[in-house]
Order: structure tokens, then sequence, then C-alpha cells
């Protein structure tokens, strides 16, 4: 999962260029303004109405009791339905050179973004100037516990299968910081959700909304299955503290991957993880990971559903709830989709962003993929390779060439 090309496309800039916001913030900070007054308890909305414009910078004052309007912030945050909110500095520190030698060793592989943005992901004040705090917020998604185990069943990664997590965590934290601003007058922020170069994971930790897990992902005694997103502002927040490390001597993750891209504790060689290979690589996927992915058709979860702190994992935040039977449909069912109905059922999904053609060539290699022993694999076999036939003339070279190699599997 990678951040979006560009969160800056939909956003105005105002008098002030240090802030951006969305096109109908203003009108849509009406209807909240109310509701934001109960809130946060009222005390400055007035003042709020009469200071006007949200593109300015924060004057620090030191009347305001920054530690009180950090717990208010939280409790906000509660209230939209994030599960945790904390706060750090801007300032990412020793994970900057970690990143620097991952990038190095080409760990990133086609994602060249990450490479090209390096710096401003170093430096928060560099992407958004002015910025010296960093309010992060985590919401669960884990849509239920199933796992898809069926023969013939498609396995798509529980982030994906509700609502694009990058539209819903902006939102809430576009609400959050009207919020503040409702509280304390204009100040200088951005909001983000895997939408710039931030280094959303480092953030998070260093507020104490938990730790790094040897999968690198974001890990707590409440599980991994949280989005992350972030406030840059300027506001003197004063930051929280690092939780203590959970993993110990565990290494279930490392040993649960199927392809090996875990290759070293904290450490993810993105070329061979699944959810770089179906959603982040364009082009083929090479022949030797092939065999590993299985069903997975879209993302991977195999370093979160083996971890023993996602035993405790509640269900999510309902936006997330499986839609269009993404829990629970077929390979075939979702192969034979068209053009159109890929786009039209996948709307406001984080799974549209990949296109057809690709969505084609990861279901043509778990469709190549037959499960180890199922029963009726003779006519899994043939459905399956009547539905691959379907498709061996295909406009796209991608796709043809992926239905080749699984029909050749089926065969042999
Ligand atoms: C690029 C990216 C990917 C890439 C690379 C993943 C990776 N681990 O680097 C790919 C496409 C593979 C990917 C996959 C997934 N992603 Co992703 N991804 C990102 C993104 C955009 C940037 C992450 C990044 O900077 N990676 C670069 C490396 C250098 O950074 P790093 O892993 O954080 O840590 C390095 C150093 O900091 C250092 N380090 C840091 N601390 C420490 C400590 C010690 C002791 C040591 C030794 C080293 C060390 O070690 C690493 C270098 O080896 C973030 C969003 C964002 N803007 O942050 C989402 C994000 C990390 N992804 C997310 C998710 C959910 C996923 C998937 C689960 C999706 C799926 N189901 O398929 C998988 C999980 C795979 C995995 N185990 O990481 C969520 C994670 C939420 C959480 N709970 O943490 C994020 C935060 C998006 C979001 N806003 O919610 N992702
Ligand atoms: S998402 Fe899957 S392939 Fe990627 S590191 Fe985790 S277990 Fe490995
Ligand atoms: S599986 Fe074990 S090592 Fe991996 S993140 Fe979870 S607790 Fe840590």
């Amino acid at each position: 999962m990678t951040e979006g090309a560009n969160d800056g496309s939909r956003k105005r800039r105002f008098a002030r260029p240090e802030v951006t916001f969305e096109e109908n913030d203003q009108s849509r900070l009406q209807q909240w303004r109310q509701c934001l007054a109960q809130m946060l308890g009222g005390c400055l909305v007035g003042q709020f109405e009469n200071g006007g414009n949200i593109g300015a910078m924060h004057d620090q004052d030191s009347t305001v009791d920054y530690a009180a309007l950090k717990e208010k912030i939280r409790e906000a945050g509660r209230k939209l339905g994030f599960a945790a909110v904390g706060v750090a500095r801007a300032e990412p520190g020793a994970a900057v050179d970690k990143m620097r030698e991952w990038l190095a060793e080409g760990c990133h592989g086609e994602m060249d973004y990450m490479a090209r943005h390096a710096d401003l992901r170093a430096n928060p004040a560099q992407l958004q100037p002015g910025t010296i705090t960093v309010i992060s917020a985590v919401i669960d998604y884990l849509p239920h516990h199933e796992t898809a185990e069926g023969p013939d069943q498609a396995a798509i990664s529980r982030y994906a299968q509700g609502r694009d997590y990058h539209k819903v965590v902006r939102s809430r934290l576009q609400k959050l910081a009207d919020a503040i601003a409702a509280q304390i007058g204009p100040f200088g922020y951005r909001v983000f959700s895997d939408s710039a170069p931030v280094m959303e994971v480092e953030f998070a930790r260093q507020s104490g909304l938990g730790w790094r897990g040897k999968h690198t992902l974001l890990l707590s005694k409440q599980g991994s299955w949280r989005f992350l997103g972030d406030i840059y502002t300027d506001l003197p927040l004063p930051p929280d503290e690092p939780i203590e490390e959970h993993c110990g001597t565990c290494t279930a993750c490392l040993d649960a991957c199927p392809t090996g891209a875990i290759v070293a504790p904290y450490k993810v060689d993105a070329r061979r993880c699944i959810s770089y290979l179906t959603i982040e690589l364009a082009g083929p996927i090479p022949e030797e990971f092939r065999p590993l992915i299985g069903n997975r058709i879209y993302g991977c979860d195999d370093c979160q559903t083996c971890c023993p702190w996602n035993r405790f994992a509640q269900t999510g935040d309902p936006e997330f709830a499986p839609r269009h039977g993404l829990d629970t449909a077929t390979l075939i069912e979702l192969f034979n989709w068209t053009e159109a109905e890929f786009d039209r059922r996948l709307a406001g999904n984080p799974i549209r962003r990949i296109g057809h053609e690709r969505w084609l060539r990861n279901i043509a290699v778990a469709l190549g993929n037959l499960p180890a022993s199922s029963s009726g694999a003779a006519n899994l076999t043939v459905n399956r390779k009547k539905a691959l036939k379907m498709k061996s003339d295909h406009p796209s070279a991608l796709v043809r060439e992926h239905v080749a190699w699984a029909l050749a599997r089926l065969e042999g």
C-alpha cells in the first residue's frame, strides 16, 4: 500500500502558500462548527468566526495551555472515530538513515517516488513549511476474522475490502483540524494518510501509538489492523513518549511470509513482497514469485494474521466493512468482470487504482496456482482452464502472458 500520486491535485492554495485545503472546506466548516463547539466545549468558536482565515500560520501564544489542548485534540479524535491520537516532534531521527540504506539497496523496486521524495520524507518542514509537530492518528479497519481458504476463493487483503482509507482517514483528519481551529483559531496544518512523503509509521511510533513490529508495521496491544494518518502542524504541542516494544523473541511474521520478503527483522524488501508485486508493480510479476502468491490477488495479510498480538484485535470501523462480496468472491467470478464492471463495482475502493489490466494479471496468476490438495480438483482445473482460455486473446500482452503461464501450469 503506498502513497497516492499527488494529494495536492484536489487542493486549492489560499493567500498563505504554506497551508492548503480542500475545495469545499469553508462550507463544510460551517456545517461542522456547531458540532465542534459541542465537541470541544465551544469556547472559541466565536473567535474563529471573526478570525476567519484558516490559511494563516499559528501565532504562538503563551496564554494557550498546549498540554490541555493536546488532551482536547485526543478527545475530539476519539469522538471522530480514531482509535488513538498522539503527538511527536516533526523529527524522524534515526529512521531516516535506515530509509536511505533501504533505498540504496534498491528495496523500493519500481516505487521511484520513494527515492525521489526521500528528502521531503526526511524533512517535514520542507514538505509543509512551518511544521514543527506531527499529530498522528490511527483508525482500526479489521473487517472480520475470516481467511479466504475456500478452494476457489480469491484472497483480497483486508484493508482493501471496504471503502478507500485514503479518503476516509483524511476526511476525518480534516474534521479534527477543523475542531482544533474552532478551539484556537487559525493555525498552519496539512493532513495526510498515505498520500504524500511522510514517515507515518515512525511518527506513530514516536507518538506512543505503538511500536514497530518486526514486519515493520505499527503494532500495539490492540494489534496492527490500523490505518495511519498525520497532521503536520505549526502548533507547539508537547510530544508524547514512545511505548515499550513487545515483539520479544517472536519471529512469526518472518517465518510466515510466503516470499521471504521480511529479509531481516524490521526490514521488508518490497521487491519480494506480495503487496508490492500485486499492487505497485506495473509490469509482469517475476516468475519465481508467481507460485508463492497462491490465491492472493490484491495485497497480502500473512505477516499480520500470524502475529500473536492480532488475536486481541477488535473488528474495526464500519466504513471498512466488506463491500461487493470482496471477502467471499471466487477467482473466476472476479476474473469475469468486464472493465466497466471493475470500474463500477470498485468505485471508492483502493483496488480501482491498479486498473483492470493488473487486476486480470493478478487473477490469472492465482488461477494458475491450484490449491495443493482440494476435493474436486479435476473440476476446478477444468473450470479454471475454461475461464483462462476465454482471455487467451486479450488485447493486453501483459494479460495474455500471465494467462499463458497459468494455463501451462494447470496443464503441466
Ligand atoms: C512504501 C509502502 C509499502 C511498500 C513497502 C513496505 C515497507 N515495509 O517499507 C509495500 C508496497 C511493500 C507495502 C506493503 C504493505 N503496506 Co504499506 N506503505 C508504504 C508507505 C507508503 C511508506 C513506507 C515506507 O516508508 N517504507 C520505507 C521503509 C524504508 O521504511 P520502514 O519500513 O518504515 O522502516 C525502515 C527504517 O525506518 C528502519 N527502521 C525503522 N525503525 C527501525 C528500528 C530498528 C530496530 C531497525 C533495525 C530498523 C528500523 O528499517 C526500515 C528499513 O529497512 C506507508 C505510508 C507512509 N507514508 O508511511 C504505507 C504503510 C506502511 N503501509 C501500510 C499497510 C497496511 C501495508 C500492507 C499491510 C498492505 C497489505 N495488506 O498488502 C503491506 C504490509 C507489508 C509490510 N510488512 O510492510 C500501512 C501500515 C499501517 C500500520 N499498522 O503500520 C501504511 C502506514 C499506510 C497507512 N497510512 O496506513 N507498503
Ligand atoms: S505482506 Fe505478505 S509478502 Fe509482504 S511482507 Fe507481509 S507476509 Fe510477506
Ligand atoms: S509476528 Fe511476532 S515478531 Fe512479528 S510483529 Fe508480531 S509479535 Fe512482532
